[in-house]
């Protein structure tokens, strides 16, 4: 109905579980899969699907989780049992093991299925970039970045991405991760800490005050042990609330670009959590739909095979907006979808809460005062350019 139509050469595929949405995490708890539903929709609603290899993904197995995560973590994470109250509000005194049960990482119904569904996703379309068959793979169900080895952090258990990149291993030299969530990515940074062949990127709010997971300093380049071959491989881009579209996207191309002309990756994983947008109920900073969409645009534009992720967003209409503009990028039929929310989108009511017409590139949220002056940003791009002399092939 929108005349869009698959372009020539590259190949996008989108990969996602439709069961995954139905898991709750409880009802104060800002995590909401539910947000998945309203960007499958949207994307539907544009007539996307038509341009994309479109793939209902699997759950990842046991033996998959267990390539990152230790097998004592996996066998609680699928027997504790479910719990409904949050555990620090009912009973205080009870053991918390692996961080699983805490506010953040709760207990719920179907945790397991959930973990392994959103690993199955990351992980079909990491194999569908070393196959080939994709150019651009797109998993909006993955990109839990804090999960670690043996433990939960900040709403994530499986580390869907580090399990997306080990096999992104097998068939590439080099993997570039770049990680536009708010939050720093602590968990991808860690699990790749020793190698040289898996460069980070993240950039997120950090100080003056605390900010979760309160890592990730500029001068945080991977251990500077001897014979490291991992040291100065992890870049950190330290930001202050109320960023622009217009710094963050010239910190980004400016930061990326020289990365990639350094490390010269085979493939790219780009983390896209959704609450670095203006308006989102945890973050900070002020971005729009175009700013966030501009990063993966100008990845895209390096041609190189790239797999696609989510992460953070916790104003689920928001995050819809960003994520189908950025499925339309990934595409390349970003000027041709009309800025009105079709009429005949299901969810349609989601949108009108913020303007009377309900426009897909609209302003969101509360502007916040600007903290990022263009001095500290300069500093900045000069500590990364000293860090990539030490990157290179
Ligand atoms: O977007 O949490 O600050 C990827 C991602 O990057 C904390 N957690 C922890 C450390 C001690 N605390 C507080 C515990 C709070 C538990 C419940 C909330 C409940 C309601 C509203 C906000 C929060 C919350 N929790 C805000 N920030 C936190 C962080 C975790 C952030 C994870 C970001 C995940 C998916
Ligand atoms: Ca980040
Ligand atoms: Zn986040």
């Amino acid at each position: 109905e929108y005349d869009i139509v698959r372009p020539k050469g590259r190949t996008v595929s989108f990969h996602a579980n439709p069961e995954m949405e139905k898991h709750h995490f409880g009802q104060t708890h800002p995590m909401k899969p539910w947000r998945l539903t309203l960007t499958k929709s949207l994307v539907t609603s544009y007539g996307m699907t038509f341009a994309m290899d479109n793939y209902t993904t699997r759950t990842a197995t046991y033996e998959e989780l267990n390539s990152f995560h230790a097998s004592d973590y996996l066998d609680y994470l699928a027997t504790a049992p479910p719990e409904d109250q949050p555990r620090d509000v009912d009973n205080p005194d009870k053991e918390v093991k692996f961080n699983l049960g805490g506010s953040d990482c709760p207990l719920f119904h179907g945790l397991y299925d959930y973990c392994s569904m959103s690993a199955g996703s990351s992980l079909d379309a990491a194999r569908k970039i070393c196959n080939g068959q994709s150019d651009i793979a797109i998993a909006w169900g993955g990109g839990l970045h804090h999960a670690k080895r043996s433990e939960a952090s900040g709403f994530c258990y499986i580390n869907d991405i580090v399990l997306a990149i080990l096999q992104l291993l097998r068939c590439y030299p080099r993997v570039l991760y770049i990680d536009i969530d708010v939050h720093h990515g602590d968990g991808v940074e860690e699990a790749f800490f020793s190698t040289d062949r898996v460069m980070t990127v993240s950039f997120h709010k950090y100080q003056p005050e605390v900010f979760f997971p309160g890592t990730g300093g500029l001068d945080d380049n991977g251990p500077k042990s001897e014979h490291n071959p991992g040291a100065h491989h992890a870049i950190n881009v330290p930001l202050n609330d109320g960023i622009t579209d217009e710094q963050y996207a010239w910190l980004f191309k400016s930061i990326i670009g020289k990365t990639n002309d350094s490390f010269r990756p085979s493939v790219i994983a780009l983390q896209c959590g959704a609450d670095s947008l203006a308006g989102d109920r945890l973050g900070r900073f002020n971005l729009q739909v175009q700013g966030h969409g501009a990063c993966v645009d100008f990845c895209k534009s390096l041609n190189i095979p790239m797999v696609i992720f989510g992460g953070g967003g916790y104003t689920p209409r928001n995050v819809a907006r960003a994520w189908a503009y950025e499925t339309a990028i990934a595409i390349g039929c970003q000027s041709k979808i009309p800025e009105v929310i079709p009429a005949h989108a299901p969810w349609r009511e989601h949108f009108i809460h913020d303007t009377i017409f309900p426009t897909l590139e609209q302003i969101l949220g509360e502007p916040r005062a600007n903290r990022n002056t263009q001095k500290r940003l300069q500093d900045i791009i000069m500590h990364v350019n000293e860090q990539l002399r030490f990157v290179g092939h």
